[in-house]
């Protein structure tokens, strides 16, 4: 059983990884917290206790921040619409917040458990998580893993190089690719493989009932966003694929690399600089004074897609028989 902490922005995608998290046993998600992402940091909670609403789904849930540390905020209303999860009916909250500040419940909840058990899920911009590292530095070395959906190293899909989430907070981002803990790069280079085919859909659907019904509204809105915005056939469910590999280690493959993220490039900036440890010849290239060439990424790169939609299709098969 792995212990989750998801930080995110839901969002179509989010609304999957929660409902990921809570309908599969192999986790224990301790919490949700929030971040302004993909809508305003107001709507994004609603959504995020919408979402629980629809699945039955009970944890704590707390708001955290409502802009990135330096860059002026934006959002991802092409893709996710007003509400920022536009498309299901989205029910009313059926419980209130948690009072404290998203930051605190992270650092609450990982000073509380045993070191090395708790894993950090962010989907979001990492605001949350760079706040918490300076507020209280010991989580570093006291979080099991990092799991995140951010990132690139081949193409980016708000400018050429750079993702959303790691374009929204440059900033916070260097702060949690250079800290010392145990990271992996969830990027588009991997979630634009996890694809809501119209075979996964048509599984959802064979599971009929209000959570099949949820999933299958967020994947037509974001269905037809990705047929707009970037000519995809079918939406990718990126933040799920960071829960996917907590169930499950085998559901995608990785390799070593040294991430940076570009603060001030012209045409770069919010880019992941992925020098991947295999690369001939690039092994002591040590173009920072500030750090040595470091290895210390797991960076994301082919997922086993039947793995992956076996995993969301018994999620929700899990959470419609709790309901
Ligand atoms: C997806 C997102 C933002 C913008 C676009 N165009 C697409 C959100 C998703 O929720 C995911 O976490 C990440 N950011 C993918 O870039
Ligand atoms: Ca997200």
């Amino acid at each position: 059983m792995q212990k989750v902490i998801l930080d995110c922005d839901p969002g179509h995608d989010d609304a999957i990884a929660i409902m990921l998290a809570a309908g599969n046993p192999a986790i224990e998600l301790l919490g949700i917290t929030t971040v302004a992402g993909n809508q305003t940091l107001e709507k994004v909670t609603r959504n995020a206790l919408s979402v629980c609403a629809a699945a039955g789904i009970r944890v704590p849930v707390a708001k955290g921040a409502d802009r990135p540390l330096v860059a002026p905020q934006m959002v991802a209303e092409d893709i996710h619409g007003d509400t920022g999860l536009d498309g299901p009916v989205l029910p009313e909250p059926q419980f209130a917040l948690d009072p404290r500040h998203a930051v605190d419940f992270i650092i609450d909840t990982v000073m509380a458990h045993e070191p090395n058990t708790v894993n950090l899920v962010p989907v979001g911009p990492l605001t949350n998580i760079a706040l918490a590292m300076r507020k209280e530095p010991r989580i570093v070395e006291r979080v099991r893993s990092v799991v995140l959906m951010g990132g690139a190293h081949t193409r980016g899909n708000v400018t050429p190089h750079a993702e959303f989430n790691i374009a929204v907070d440059p900033e916070a981002a260097d702060v949690v690719f250079r800290a010392d803990w145990d990271v992996t790069m969830v990027g588009l280079d991997l979630t634009h493989q996890a694809l809501a085919t119209p075979e996964l859909q048509d599984r959802v659907r064979a599971i009929g009932g209000p959570v099949s019904e949820f999933v299958l509204g967020v994947w037509g809105f974001v269905g037809d966003a990705y047929r707009r915005q970037y000519e995809f056939d079918s939406p990718p469910v990126h933040d799920a694929c960071c829960v996917a590999a907590l169930i499950d280690p085998a559901v995608f493959t990785t390799a070593k690399a040294d991430v940076r993220v570009e603060l001030h490039g012209e045409w770069t900036k919010g880019a992941t600089v992925v020098n991947f440890q295999d690369v001939p010849g690039m092994h002591h290239s040590n173009g920072s004074a500030e750090r040595q060439t470091d290895f210390r990424a797991n960076v994301a790169l082919t997922l086993d897609w039947d793995r992956f939609a076996d995993q969301i299709v018994d999620a929700v098969a899990r959470l419609t028989a709790g309901l």
